[in-house]
């Protein structure tokens, strides 16, 4: 039976991996930081194979633990401060976790995975953000990196030492730069999410109206379980690489907003919307759109759902959610 570690395993990427995973029938394991996280009797309830294991991105020694608990083929280290807009309030926090914890994170597979081209496997969680002010489009994993936020930096130093580790001790370490990607999983602070249960509590006479920041900016939005997919698929590869997983089609926020109100039959969307300058960031990723060519040809991978039909699909979630709470 094969054996994943995976960090950020509560997480919406972290719940789609593991049940992948599992369905695949590796033992999964994940890491679980804090006293008594409460995120963790979800887990308990609706991933009972998931096995947790203590520990802290940012602690090197408890990753060492970890690893020499779990002892796996493959690591998936998805834990990070992932909220763009936190980061510009907790820079220092989201460099040590988001960043640092990727450096700990390649020393304690040194440390215990051996390095070796049967050490263990790493995926790294690389972003979109790393392109920020953009200087081609559309990104492929050739475009220079720009970020724009505290977040974009520590993702930038993340998948940069992970190709310096992978170059300097042969460690088999691959980053997915990701574009956006979504779901009924998708926490309520993203705009995604947070337009699509605002709109299914308005159909339902439970909220007045939206409020948000920046609508122009245009983001390249894919499925989050058809993303999970590619994780895995890179490590499954005779030699580790770096790939861009997108869908290649872009969209706004104003449009995000127009499908998610269309799906309950509301057109005049304009009079539910209000912008409120504490919602706009300090500096802004305007457009991104990604050429996932490579891990289409290479790896034979391919997003199987496009942005109306994920849209339709968190509306109608939200609007099951939202009534069984009434209910
Ligand atoms: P993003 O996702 O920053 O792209 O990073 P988010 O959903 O937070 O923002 C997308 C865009 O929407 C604009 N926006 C708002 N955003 C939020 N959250 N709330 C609002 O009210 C609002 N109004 C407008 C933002 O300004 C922005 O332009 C996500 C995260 O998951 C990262 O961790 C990941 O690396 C990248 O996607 C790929």
């Amino acid at each position: 039976m094969p054996r994943a570690f995976i960090t950020g395993v509560t997480g919406q990427d972290g719940q789609h991996l593991a049940e992948f995973l599992h369905g695949k029938g590796y033992e999964v394991f994940g890491l679980v930081k804090g006293q008594n996280n409460p995120r963790m009797v979800q887990m308990r309830d609706e991933f009972p194979y998931v096995q947790p294991v203590p520990g802290d991105l940012a602690d090197l020694p408890s990753l060492v633990k970890a690893l020499e608990y779990a002892q796996p083929d493959e690591v998936y280290n998805l834990g990070a401060i992932s909220f763009v807009a936190m980061s510009f309030n907790q820079a220092e926090l989201t460099a040590n976790i988001t960043g640092l914890g990727v450096l700990r994170m390649l020393e304690a597979i040194r440390m215990v995975g051996g390095a070796s081209e049967n050490s263990m496997r790493l995926y790294q969680a690389s972003s979109s953000e790393m392109f920020g002010k953009v200087r081609e489009t559309p990104q492929t994993e050739r475009t220079p990196f720009h970020p724009r936020s505290p977040y974009g930096c520590a993702k930038v130093f993340g998948h940069d030492i992970v190709v310096n580790y992978r170059e300097s001790y042969n460690l088999f370490a691959c980053s997915g730069i990701l574009f956006n990607h979504e779901g009924p999983r998708r926490g309520l602070e993203f705009v995604t999410r947070k337009v699509t249960n605002s709109v299914a509590r308005i159909k339902l006479g439970l909220q007045k109206e939206i409020v948000l920041g920046n609508l122009d900016s245009k983001r390249d939005w894919g499925y989050a379980g058809d993303y999970v997919k590619a994780m895995w698929l890179m490590l499954q590869r005779d030699q580790p690489d770096d790939y861009v997983i997108a869908t290649g089609e872009t969209y706004s926020i104003e449009e995000l907003v127009k499908f998610a109100f269309a799906e309950v039959g509301i057109e005049n969307w304009r009079d539910y919307v209000r912008q409120d300058p504490k919602f706009f960031r300090p500096a802004e990723v305007d457009l991104l759109i990604g050429d996932s060519t490579k891990a289409r040809t290479e790896l034979g991978w391919k997003p199987e759902v496009d942005f109306p039909t994920l849209i339709k699909m968190m509306v109608a979630h939200d609007l099951k959610f939202e009534s069984d709470k009434i209910r």
